[in-house]
C-alpha cells in the first residue's frame, strides 16, 4: 500500500470507530463501550497510523494516568525530573493532557496528520486546569549530571479517570493512553480500588500496554502490604499483567519540591524500570504497534457490538416488514388468484380443439362426424346449462393489490407505534410514518404495478397463445394428432357398426360412439389446458412477488438506514471497519519485514 492509500486507510478507520463512539455516547448505557471506542479509534491513529507513515520510534511515550487526586502529577515531575506538573488538592485539577519533553525533544514527532485526534496543540503555556480538546508541550531545562528519561521520553501528564461518561474530558485522557508506549498507572492508598480506573487498567493491559503500576501516598512501612494488597485484590481481578508494582510513600513536601535530589530512592527504580521498557526504542514502538494491532483485532466484535441493539431493532423491523409482506401475498392469491379465469385460456381451448379437426377433405369427413355428434352436443348443452355451478365472480385485481397494500402498510404502522418507545430505530420509523412513509410506499407499489401489469399481459397471452401456437408451429405433431383423433372416432364409430351389425341401433350407437371418443378428445385437451392455466396462476403469484411485493419489502426494510439517516451511517461503519482492520494487519506485517 502507498502513503497516500495508508493515509486513507487510518483516517477512514479512525473516523467509523468515532462515528461508533459518538452513536454509543447518545445512549447513555454505553459510555463504557464508548471510551473503549474512543480508545480503538485513538489506537488507529495514535500508534499504528504514525508507524506505518514511517514516524521514527524516539521519541517514546510514556503516559501517567489514574483517578483523581491519586498523585499523577506528582509521579509526573519525579519522571521529568522537574516540578513543573501542577499538582493540585483539588481531585481533577489536570484537565488536559501535558507533554514534558527535553530541550532537544519535541522535533516533529506531534507533526504528523490526525496526531492526538481532537486535541488542539496550545501555542501558550497554559494551566493545566484548562478545560478545553487540548494538549500542551512543555520544555523540562537540562539539568546536568542527573539521569533523565527525556532523551528518549516523552512524559505526558493526563487528566484522570473517574468515571468513563466524562464525556468532556476522558476522552483527552484516553487519546494519550493509546499514544503511549509505556502507561505508568498510579493509584494512591486512599481510592486504589475504584471502579472506573480499575477497568481502564484492564482496557489498558487487555491493550497490550506495557503498564508499569505506581502506588502512592502510603506510609513507607505499608508500602510491601499495600503493594501485595493491590496485586490481589485489583491485579488479580483482570486478565493480562502489569509489568511491575513500584511504591511512592507519602512524600515530604521538601521531596515534593526537589524530586530530583530528595526523592530519588523513589525516583530512580521508577525511571529505570521505564527506561528498561524503551531499550530499545526500536522494539518497544513495534511492541506497541503490534499490541494495538493484535488488540483491534481480537476485539473488533465487542468493539462493534454497541451497534448490537441498534441491529437487533432493524431486524426486528424487517421480520415485520416479511411478515407483511407474506400476508400481501395471501391475501393476492386467496382474493384474487383463485377465483380469477383467466378466459384467454378457454379462447385457447376452443382454438386447440378446432386446431383437431380435419382440415380439407378431411373438413367433411369432420362435418359429417359433428352432425353425428349432434345429439350428444345438444344433450350435454343442457346439461350444462342445468348443473353448471354458479361462479363466484371475483374481486378485481387492482382493488385486492390495494387492501392488502393498505393491510401490509396498517400492519407496519402499528408496529412501529407499539416499539417506539424501545428503540430509536422505531422511534425513527414511527416518525416516518408521521411523515408520509406510508404514501411513498404507495408511489413505489404505483411504479411496481405498471410494471407487473406489462409483464403479466404479456405472460398471460403468451401462455395461452402458446397452448396452440405451438402445435400449430409443428405441422407433423398435428397432423399426427388430428390422424389419431380421426382414427379414433371412424374406429370408434366402426367399432359400434360391426358390433351390433347394421341395424335401427346404429342410429343411437354410431353417435354414441362418435362422442365419446370426441369427448375424451376435448377432456385431454381441457386437462392440458387445465393445466397449463395453473401455471400461469403460479407464474403471476411469482410475478407479484418479484414485481410488487418483493422490490417494496426490500424497500421498506431498508428504509431506516436510508436517505442519510444514522443507521445508513451506522452500517457503513459496520461494513467498512473489518476488512479496514485487515488491511491495517496486512500493512503492519508487511512495514515489520523491513
Ligand atoms: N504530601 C504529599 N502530598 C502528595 C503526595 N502525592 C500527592 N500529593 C498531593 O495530593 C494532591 C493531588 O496530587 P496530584 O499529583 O495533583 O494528583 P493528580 O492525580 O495529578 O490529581 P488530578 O490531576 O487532580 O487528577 C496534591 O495536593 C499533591 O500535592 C505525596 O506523596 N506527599
Ligand atoms: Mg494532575
Amino acid at each position: 500500500m502507498d502513503h497516500v492509500a495508508i493515509r486513507t486507510l487510518i483516517s477512514q478507520l479512525a473516523e467509523d470507530l468515532g462515528w461508533l463512539e459518538e452513536h454509543s455516547r447518545q445512549q447513555s448505557e454505553q459510555a463504557n463501550q464508548a471510551g473503549r471506542l474512543r480508545f480503538a479509534a485513538a489506537l488507529v491513529r495514535n500508534c499504528v497510523g504514525p508507524f506505518l507513515d514511517g514516524q521514527a520510534p524516539v521519541p517514546l511515550h510514556v503516559a501517567v494516568v489514574g483517578g483523581a487526586g491519586s498523585g499523577k502529577s506528582t509521579v509526573a515531575n519525579l519522571l521529568s525530573g522537574a516540578v513543573m506538573a501542577e499538582a493540585n488538592p483539588q481531585a481533577g485539577f489536570t484537565r488536559h493532557p501535558i507533554a514534558y519533553t527535553g530541550p532537544s525533544g519535541g522535533g516533529n514527532w506531534p507533526a504528523h496528520l490526525g496526531f492526538l485526534g481532537p486535541l488542539q496543540r496550545l501555542t501558550r503555556v497554559s494551566p493545566a486546569s484548562l478545560d478545553a480538546d487540548v494538549y500542551q508541550v512543555r520544555r523540562v531545562a537540562e539539568a546536568p549530571g542527573t539521569f533523565t528519561l527525556l532523551q528518549d521520553f516523552v512524559v505526558w501528564d493526563c487528566p484522570d479517570m473517574t468515571t468513563w461518561a466524562a464525556a468532556d474530558y476522558v476522552p483527552r485522557l484516553l487519546e494519550v493512553a493509546a499514544l503511549a508506549d509505556v502507561i505508568v498507572y498510579v493509584a494512591s492508598d486512599e481510592r486504589y480500588n475504584d471502579e472506573v480506573p480499575t477497568q481502564f487498567l484492564h482496557v489498558l493491559l487487555r491493550a497490550g500496554k506495557a503498564v508499569v503500576v505506581c502506588l502512592t501516598k502510603m506510609r513507607p512501612a505499608d508500602a510491601p502490604a499495600f503493594v501485595e494488597h493491590f496485586r490481589k485484590e485489583v491485579l488479580g481481578r483482570v486478565t493480562g499483567s502489569a509489568i511491575a508494582c513500584l511504591t511512592v510513600p507519602f512524600l515530604t513536601p521538601a521531596q515534593l519540591a526537589d524530586p530530583i535530589h530528595q526523592a530519588a530512592q523513589y525516583r530512580i527504580p521508577l525511571l529505570n524500570q521505564v527506561a528498561v521498557l524503551g531499550s530499545p526504542a526500536a522494539i518497544a514502538r513495534r511492541r506497541s504497534v503490534r499490541s494495538a494491532m493484535n488488540y483491534l483485532l481480537a476485539h473488533q466484535d465487542e468493539l462493534l457490538g454497541v451497534a448490537r441493539n441498534d441491529l437487533a431493532a432493524l431486524e426486528a423491523w424487517r421480520s415485520a416488514v416479511g411478515r407483511g409482506q407474506l400476508e400481501f401475498d395471501t391475501r393476492y392469491r386467496r382474493e384474487f388468484l383463485t377465483t380469477e379465469r383467466f378466459h384467454r385460456f378457454d379462447q385457447a381451448l376452443v382454438r386447440l380443439l378446432e386446431l383437431l379437426e380435419l382440415p380439407g377433405i378431411g373438413k367433411i369427413l369432420g362435418g359429417v362426424l359433428y352432425v353425428v355428434r349432434t345429439p350428444y352436443r345438444l344433450l350435454k348443452g343442457l346439461f350444462g346449462r342445468a348443473f353448471r355451478r354458479q361462479e363466484a365472480p371475483g374481486m378485481p385485481e387492482r382493488p385486492v393489490l390495494e387492501q392488502a397494500l393498505g393491510g401490509w402498510l396498517d400492519l407496519l404502522r402499528k408496529e412501529a407505534a407499539q416499539h417506539a418507545h424501545e428503540h430509536p430505530v422505531w422511534a425513527h420509523i414511527n416518525q416516518g410514518f408521521a411523515s408520509g412513509l406510508a404514501e411513498q410506499a404507495r408511489d413505489r407499489f404505483e411504479q411496481g404495478f405498471n410494471l407487473f401489469q406489462m409483464g403479466v399481459g404479456e405472460e398471460v397471452d403468451r401462455t395461452a397463445r402458446s397452448i396452440y401456437e405451438d402445435l400449430e408451429k409443428n405441422p407433423v405433431a398435428l397432423n399426427t394428432l388430428r390422424g389419431t383423433k380421426f382414427a379414433l372416432e371412424v374406429a370408434s364409430i366402426t367399432g359400434a357398426v360391426l358390433a351390433g351389425g347394421l341395424s335401427v341401433w346404429d342410429v343411437v350407437l354410431v353417435p354414441l360412439a362418435a362422442s365419446v371418443s370426441h369427448q375424451l378428445v376435448e377432456l385431454l385437451g381441457k386437462s392440458y389446458v387445465e393445466n397449463q392455466r395453473e401455471q400461469a396462476r403460479q407464474r403471476q403469484q411469482a410475478m407479484v412477488t418479484q414485481y410488487l411485493s418483493a422490490p417494496l419489502a426490500e424497500w421498506l426494510g431498508q428504509w431506516p438506514a436510508t436517505g442519510g439517516s444514522a443507521y445508513e451511517r451506522l452500517q457503513l461503519a459496520l461494513r467498512r471497519i473489518p476488512p479496514g482492520l485487515k488491511q491495517m494487519e496486512d500493512a503492519v506485517s508487511e512495514a515489520m519485514k523491513s
